[in-house]
This record gives C-alpha cells, structure tokens and sequence, in this order.
C-alpha cells in the first residue's frame, strides 16, 4: 500500500512537472502594445479600396463647390454604378467609398434632413437615390460599401451652430441605418471656411475640437453600424496618412499617437500634426493603421481636362508598394464623368493593374522551400515552426521563445530562383513586434545584404533594385523588443513594365516663375495676343503649404496698364492636394497681359507660384 502511493505521488509530481513545462514552453507569446480590433483586422486583409466622388463639381469643374450650385446642374444621364464598382474590383480593390455629400452640401440621396439633395435633380426625374444603387452594385459584385458624408457643409444655412450639428448626425443615421453594412465611416478633415450658407456667403469658423462633438457621432456610427471602421486625421480606427499622394512613409508603423499642433491640446480632425501620420508612432497609444489616400486622374472630382491623365498601371504598382507595402491600405479615388460613368481609359488602366498584381503575387517563389530557424518557440515545430511561414493562414506563425529577440532564418529553395520583390508580415494579432530586418542572399559561397526595413506589421514588401537568382537566403530579425511572431515570407518576381505616361495633348502655354513678388501678383506679358479660355496655377511643391494661394483674381489686359478683372475664387483643396488647378473664364478673352493676383495664402507672407499657365 505504501509502495503504490509512493509511486502515485512520483507519477503525479512527475505528470504535473511535464504539463507545467509544455504549457510554459507552448503558450503563445504575450500580445506586444495595442492590438488591432477585429474590424481593424478586417480592414488589413482588404489592403485596398477606393473613394468615389461624384457631384456638382463634376459639372462645374471645380475640386470644392462653393454650396449655391442648382441640382439641377446633376444628371448623369447614364450613370452605372455596376460599371464603376466592377472597375475597381477589376483593379483589385475590395471595396468601394462614396461621397455621399460632399462640402458642397448636395445630398446625394433622398434624404429628409434637407431640400439640397437628389430629389431636386433631373437625373430620374427626381427618383433617383444614387447611393442605393451603388449599394446594389456592391451586393451584387461582392464588394464592401464605406460612406463619406462631408461634416463641413457650404449649404447648410446652420452651418457652425449646434443645430446643423443634429442635421449632420440625422444624415449619419439615414445613411448608416439604410445603406449598410459599411466598412468604413469615412470622415475628411476639411472644416469650416467660406461658403454660401444658404445665401449668407461668409465665412465661419469652428472650433475644430469641440464644434461636431465626434465621441457623440463615434459611439452613434458604433451602434448602427459596429464593423465599420471609423477613418480620420485622428481615427479612431484608420488614420490619414497625412498627404494625398498615396504613400505611407518608409518606416510606418501601425500604432499612433496623434498630436495637437498647440501642446496641451486635444488633436481633432483637421487640428493636428497630420505629418506625423506619415510614420506614425513606435509604441503608440492606439493601433491606428494608415490610409494612404490619392485620387486616380490628379483631381478627386472629374474634369474632362484630365481625361488621359489617370495614374499609369505601372505608377498604380509604385504606389501599391508605397502603401500596402508598407502595412498601411490604399484608398484609390475614382471620378466618374458627367454622364456617370468612369472613362474608358481609367477603366483600362485599373483593369491592367488588377492584372499586373496578380501576375506578380500569384507564385510565391518561395513554396516547397525548407526553412530552418535558429529557434523555434518551446522546440515546439508543429506550433510555432517556420513552416508556418509558407502556408496560406495570415495569422499563423513562427515563433521564439521569450528571449529570443533577434533570431534567423535560412530559406533553402527547391531550386535557385529569380526575384525582385520580398514579402514580410507578422501576426498583428499579437502586435507590431519587430523593429528591424535584414535580408542576405548566399552568392558564390558568401552572404550578401541585399535588403534592410523597418516596421513590418500587417504587410512589408521589398522591391530589390535588381533581380536576383539564388537558392538561398538568410533573413535576420535586427531589433525587437520581445519575442517574434512572423507570419509571412514571400519571393515574387516583377515583370519589367513600361510606363506608359500618357501625354497631355494640350494647347497649353506655361511662364516659369520661380520666384515670389512683395505685391503678391505675378504680371505676364506673353508677348502677343493670345486666346485665353482658362488660366492654370500649380504651387511650388518645394515649400509647402508658404506662399500658397488659394484665393485670387485673375485679371487680363491688352496694354500691361488697364485691368479688367475676368475671375475670382478659390483653388479647393489645394493644401492637401497641390496640384495644378485650371479655372475656366466665363467668356473666352483675347489680351497680350495676365496678372495673377493672390487674395489669400494659406501660409507665409509672399505668393509663390511654380507655373502659371493659360488655355
Ligand atoms: C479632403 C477633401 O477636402 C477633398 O475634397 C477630398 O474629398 C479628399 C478625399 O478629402 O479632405
């Protein structure tokens, strides 16, 4: 009796010791920082998406309506929402953005909180409800649907009391009680400023912080519609990446802390260190991810002076790597025409980008590969082995023990391969973990350096400067605060392409001016009489946001003495977006002089002007 206690207190000691051990050694690693929700999550595996804007501007050929346009001048006779939708996913993208309204206020559905909406339109005799069928056009083609509904509103004569407040949030709710489900609540930063407000045609400023009172509108677009992220120069869930050229910095981490520009200050949408969005923040407060957002053709609204202008398949490919390559998604903006329709040749460039990626990620040239690591996490293979790297599962892993910060990896091909891109990612279901990377590729018995990053997270690729064939890499985890949990290693090869820029065929005549004038106008004598149909302002891109314009007068002349002012107005947008702005005159003029004068600068003291041009 005592022997067989003795050896049932052995067993049970020794049966305790083992499970203790396994558990320890298999347990996965502790999540690191902030983690990602699970619609953060979601919205990392979409990758890409894009933002459509359609609206008064696509027939007043402006980028920011003032608020007095008549509906009426809306009828896209032919609009197609499958057409536009089916474009994007051709391209790729998962999902689709449509501006609801925009600051122009026109609501582009039938909605009940204002007289400023569709219903007032010719298109369908006033039957039409645009985002209705953008809904079904998603349905149908299996792509995700987000929302953008403007807070500034130029229209609405409440703007900047608390009553247009509740207008905003009853459209959130129309919106987002009728049109869902939503993967994203899309929310721009442009606030406050002129506008027609319902005739006053003033200027109101708000206190960006306080005015909408975004944790009431937060928690309403969480109840009604809970798997939507919720995108802003602060998110909560997405941020802006802080540029609209569609590219997230080189180091970008995932985690965020947004700043106020005046310390002690609660940051808010447009109020905050948007530059620092670019990298975000190692170990910041929030799992904030980047949206890298960039209109298609160089304006976000359509303008038949940019049809043949939309981004190449090849500059679509740069800016995928800049983006999605980086951890961060692209947000694509789409410009249908007049008609309602996106262009022929827009629709041929996102179809052959669609393509070009699959060409490129479909083979992982790493398969069948034997990868040895130089730990596994509790030895344990099956769990935590770098196999894992190799399978299709975003989330499973290769993993080390506690103190293993800084392990390597050997990639023994099946046979020597050729690539040019690298693929990295890591489970961010247990946090951004890695600082630092290097990878070595085994050339004529030596290991070679051929790639270094920061910042892996949901998605890291390296685009090589040149091809290279080999049977063996080494990749080495550089820095690290804790153990590592890598999830992904992929080899692909990128076909050389050519770009074909498309050239503008325009009449267009441009005057170089690189320097600013005190008087804050530029006079041109273009030395004969010319044509003039619109005149052209691109802002120097080396300086901004100083010497900025963003409004002026342009005035013409035929003796460099008498003026006769032709327009005036704003150049919308052109902060965020700084790109070339054409402003048609009412009339075409005949003069041998310009002057452009700049009424107001966004900052600085001096104009400046990178060209100045007419057509
Ligand atoms: C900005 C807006 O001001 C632009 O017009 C555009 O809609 C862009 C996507 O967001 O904040």
């Amino acid at each position: 009796m005592r022997i067989l206690t003795s050896a049932f207190a052995l067993l049970t000691a020794a049966g305790t010791l083992f499970s203790a051990g396994t558990l320890r050694a298999q347990a996965p690693p502790k999540p690191y920082g902030v983690l990602p929700s699970p619609r953060q999550l979601a919205w990392h595996e979409m990758e890409m998406y894009c933002l459509i804007h359609f609206g008064v501007d696509t027939y007043t050929d402006k980028e920011w309506g003032y608020g007095d346009e008549d509906p009426k001048l809306v009828n896209p006779v032919n609009f197609d929402a499958k057409q536009i939708v089916g474009a994007a996913k051709a391209g790729g993208f998962k999902g689709v953005v449509i501006v609801a309204k925009h600051h122009d206020g026109l609501c582009l559905w039938p909605t009940k909180t204002t007289e400023h909406n569709i219903t007032k339109s010719p298109w369908k005799n006033g039957h039409g409800d645009m985002i209705k069928e953008y809904r079904a056009a998603c349905d149908a083609l299996g792509m995700k649907m987000g929302l953008y509904c403007s807070p500034w509103d130029r229209n609405n004569p409440q703007y900047g009391t608390a009553a247009y407040v509740k207008t905003y949030r009853a459209q959130i709710n129309e919106l987002y009680t009728h049109y869902g489900p939503l993967f994203i609540s899309w929310h721009d930063g442009a606030n406050g400023g002129d506008g027609y407000y319902g005739g006053a045609r003033e200027t109101r400023n708000i206190d960006r912080t306080t005015y909408y009172g975004w944790d009431t509108t937060w928690a309403l677009v969480r109840q009604l519609q809970p798997g939507a992220c919720i995108f802003g120069d602060v998110g909560p869930d997405v941020r802006w990446v802080g540029n609209e050229e569609g590219h997230a910095g080189t180091t970008c981490w995932a985690t965020f802390t947004p700043e106020a520009p005046d310390p002690g200050r609660k940051p808010a949408n447009g109020y905050n260190k948007y530059w620092l969005a670019t990298n975000g923040t190692r170990n910041g407060e929030f799992w904030m991810p980047a949206e890298c957002d960039v209109p298609f053709r160089p304006g976000w609204f359509y303008h038949p002076s940019q049809d043949g202008k939309a981004k190449t398949p090849a500059q679509l490919l740069d800016l995928y790597y800049q983006s999605v390559g980086r951890g961060a998604d692209l947000d694509l903006g789409l410009a249908p025409n007049r008609e309602g329709r996106l262009e022929a040749g827009d629709v041929a460039n996102l179809e052959a980008f669609g393509q070009l990626l699959k060409r490129i990620f479909t083979v992982n040239l790493a398969k069948g590969a034997v990868l040895t690591a130089s730990n596994i996490r509790g030895k344990n293979n099956s769990l935590y082995g770098p196999a894992r790297l190799l399978d299709a599962d975003r989330y499973s892993y290769w993993a080390t023990d506690d103190a293993i910060t800084t392990p390597q990896l050997t990639v023994t091909l099946a046979k020597p391969a050729t690539f040019n891109v690298i693929r990295l990612r890591e489970n961010i279901k247990l946090g951004q973990r890695i600082d630092s990377f290097t990878v070595d590729a085994f050339n004529d018995n030596n290991w070679e350096t051929v790639a270094t990053g920061t910042s892996i997270g949901a998605n890291r690729l390296i685009r090589l400067p040149r091809s290279i064939t080999t049977g063996k890499l080494r990749l080495r985890i550089v820095k690290a605060p804790v153990c590592i949990a890598l999830s992904d290693f992929g080899l692909y090869f990128e076909p050389a392409v050519k770009n074909t820029e498309t050239s503008a065929s325009s009449a267009k005549m441009t005057w170089k001016i690189n320097s600013s004038t005190t008087s804050n106008e530029f006079i041109i004598d273009m030395g004969s009489r010319q044509t003039i149909k619109a005149f052209t302002y691109l802002p120097r891109q080396d300086k901004k946001p100083d010497g900025i314009v963003d409004r002026y007068a342009f005035y013409i002349s035929s003796d460099g003495t008498t003026w006769q002012k032709v327009a005036e107005g704003e150049f919308g947008n052109i902060l965020a977006n700084p790109l070339e702005q054409s402003v048609p005159l009412a009339h075409p003029q005949t003069a041998r002089y310009i002057k452009f004068a700049a009424l107001h600068l966004i900052e600085g003291n001096s104009a400046s002007a990178a060209t100045i041009g007419i057509r």
